[in-house]
């Protein structure tokens, strides 16, 4: 069974997607993810040039040994856009693979090893009542696990935190237009003072738990912006408030720096959503210094690629806890769902729920319900690309917003 076509498809509804279709010679057809939000057109230039004459004429079959060819073939390992783009072809073969078979890609991988996902949502609100009013939505919508995200006093906006200042910029609904596939010449540019946030958000853990009780599952996300030993404090104020995991402290570049986070909290700690392969996990799984994984199947070389990072994990009792924003198209989202219900060691799955756009486009089938995603019972990853909807969203140029200290210095985020 042979590559006889391989398209690279750019659509925006209501933000960016570069997905890649492939078909056999007998008619198969599989998806993959290649989204890198604010450099789409890198990953499908990369795609459409290099990778798709290569894919013509080869056995749809032979994932490993394709893998192989784009990643050791290439001579230039890793990076975000090569791993996307190989990222794409390996998902795009395994719901191949499964269609072939008849069978709903998750019992090639070794069939279900729990009912559903547990799957957590963004909560968001400048102020305490607008972070109410988002968790109880979450808690309406059957969510049993809330990212939460607060406003910072004296700053205008924070990023994933959703508002009635910047609602309806991007997806069509208000609860998660936060996240900022904003349009335009360039990046948003935030503001960003870190004693500020450093002073408030423990207060918001302390009401938000006292408000909702000890059940609820609560998680928050620092985006990369305190230096090591600020991270430290944070995780120490924290630990009275029993979150499930305080995200991305540090930038991920640097794994030694959670070493001495580690040394002084107890607060469960998760990262990697920028990371593209399993070298960069190496020393945080070794020396045990994280508890759950972030890898997005579409960053982190596909489904071949992220289960080895998860076996790898499973060694030393670290779990999933798979990057689900708004940028990792449906395609990339239904792949990670078969992944989670047939691994051993899932931890939870974020899930923020795409536009109505976006599910007409790709029209998924997995589903949520009860705080829990499952991945559909039809063959292959569940998901079929709508040609005539893409057409009517045309790739528009966007942006993540960048962050700077109150003297304009440049900021990690
Ligand atoms: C998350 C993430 C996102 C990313 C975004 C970047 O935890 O969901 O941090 O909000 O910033 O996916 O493209
Ligand atoms: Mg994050």
């Amino acid at each position: 069974m042979q590559i006889a076509k391989a398209e690279v498809l750019v659509a925006s509804p209501g933000r960016n997607f570069v997905t890649l279709r492939l078909t056999t010679d007998d008619g198969f057809v599989g998806l993959g993810d290649a989204t890198l939000n604010g450099r789409e057109l890198a990953v499908a230039s990369y795609l459409g040039e290099h990778v798709v004459p290569l894919l013509i004429g080869r056995d749809a079959h032979q994932i490993e040994d394709t893998w192989q060819y784009l990643y050791r073939g290439a001579y230039w390992r890793g990076g975000p856009v090569t791993m996307a783009a190989i990222a794409a072809v390996d998902t795009a073969l395994w719901d191949i693979k499964a269609k072939v078979a008849g069978l709903p890609l998750y019992q090639l991988l070794g069939g279900a090893s729990r009912r559903g996902l547990l799957a957590y949502g963004h909560a968001s609100g400048m102020d305490l009542p607008e972070l109410y009013a988002s968790i109880r939505e979450h808690l309406e919508a059957g969510y049993t696990a809330i990212r939460v995200q607060s406003g910072i006093p004296g700053l205008p906006s924070v990023y994933g935190v959703a508002s009635s200042r910047n609602a309806g910029v991007g997806d069509g609904d208000p609860r998660y237009d936060h996240e900022p596939a904003r349009r335009g010449a360039g990046p948003v540019e935030e503001a960003w003072d870190t004693r500020a946030y450093l002073r408030h958000v423990p207060a918001v853990l302390e009401a938000v738990r006292s408000e909702f009780g000890p059940e609820l599952v609560l998680l928050h996300d620092v985006h990369h912006r305190l230096t090591p030993i600020q991270a430290a404090k944070l995780g120490k104020s924290l630990e009275p408030y029993d979150l499930f995991w305080l995200e991305d402290v540090t930038p991920a570049e640097n794994s030694a720096a959670l070493r001495r986070v580690r040394e002084h909290t107890t607060t469960p700690l998760a990262i990697g959503e920028v990371f593209n392969t399993i070298w960069d996990y190496r020393q945080l799984f070794e020396e045990q210094l994280i508890d759950y994984v972030r890898s997005a199947v579409t960053h982190a070389g596909g489904i071949t690629a992220l289960r080895r990072i998860f076996d790898y994990a499973a060694v030393y009792q670290i779990k999933s806890g798979v990057h689900g924003p708004t940028d990792v198209s449906p395609v990339g989202l239904a792949a990670a769902i078969h992944m989670g219900l047939a691994i051993p060691n899932f931890g939870i799955q974020e899930y923020m729920r795409h536009s109505t756009e976006t599910h007409e486009l790709f029209r998924p089938s997995y589903a949520f319900a009860d705080g829990m995603l499952v991945p559909g019972e039809g063959p292959g990853l569940g998901v079929e690309y709508d040609d005539a909807i893409a057409q009517a969203h045309p790739y528009a140029a966007a942006y993540l917003p960048v962050n700077r200290l109150r003297d304009g210095s440049m900021h990690d985020w």
